[in-house]
């Protein structure tokens, strides 16, 4: 808030607008320079396919090495580890729910991993952050409803603190990329 000379109060809005500070783009998770990229892992933390895979690839073994000190992690939550050889100085692991339909619970994990991931980057002085589309491969879940829970929630949690300054958001494909420019046009409109 910025006093005028003739007393008057201006709210400065555009630094709180979450959606300025939501990037979408095609591209290899990998290879993004942020502060942390988020892993789409399984509960074991012991590495798998998909991008969990490609960023253990990246990482090197000292990774696993590190992965396998944690003990797992629950469906919903999130651990972070160095990035070794990434880019990126850190990897925040979360692990998304399998897709069952959607009546097992599946919208409030999805949306407990991107809520653990964004607390955790923020307590570690993470200011930049990279999500795949969590849970959208191998676990299933349709890429329209995890689009929307993935940015709904980034942007609640941007809105309510300045402490991130980006999360970019990186889609394997076009296709992706569509929905997620989609879901965000019609949300950053409400
Ligand atoms: N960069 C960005 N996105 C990627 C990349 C990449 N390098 N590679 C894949 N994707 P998935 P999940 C996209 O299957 O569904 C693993 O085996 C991919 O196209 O990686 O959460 C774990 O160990 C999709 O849109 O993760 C678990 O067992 C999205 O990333 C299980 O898969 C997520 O696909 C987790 O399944």
């Amino acid at each position: 808030m910025t006093p005028t000379p003739d007393g008057a109060i201006l709210v400065d809005m555009s630094a709180r607008n979450p959606w300025d500070r939501i990037r979408i783009v095609e591209g290899d998770l990998t290879q993004l320079d942020v502060d942390a990229i988020v892993n789409a892992a399984n509960s074991s933390l012991l590495g798998g396919g998909g991008v969990d895979g490609a960023i253990h690839r990246a990482a090197g073994q000292d990774l696993l090495a590190e992965c396998r000190t944690i003990g797992g992690c629950p469906t919903g939550e999130a651990r972070i580890t160095r990035g070794y050889k990434l880019k990126a100085r850190h990897v925040i692991h979360t692990v998304g729910p399998v897709y069952h339909g959607g009546d097992s619970g599946e919208p409030a994990l999805l949306q407990s991993c991107y809520e653990s991931s964004l607390r955790l980057a923020r307590s570690n002085n993470v200011r930049t952050v990279g999500f795949p589309a969590i849970s959208c491969g191998v676990y299933g879940y349709p890429m329209r409803e995890a689009a929307t829970i993935a940015l709904e929630t980034t942007a609640r949690f941007l809105a309510a603190q300045d402490d991130i300054d980006e999360v970019v958001f990186v889609l394997f494909g076009r296709a992706a990329l569509d929905v997620y420019l989609a879901v965000r046009a019609e949300l950053s409109a409400i």
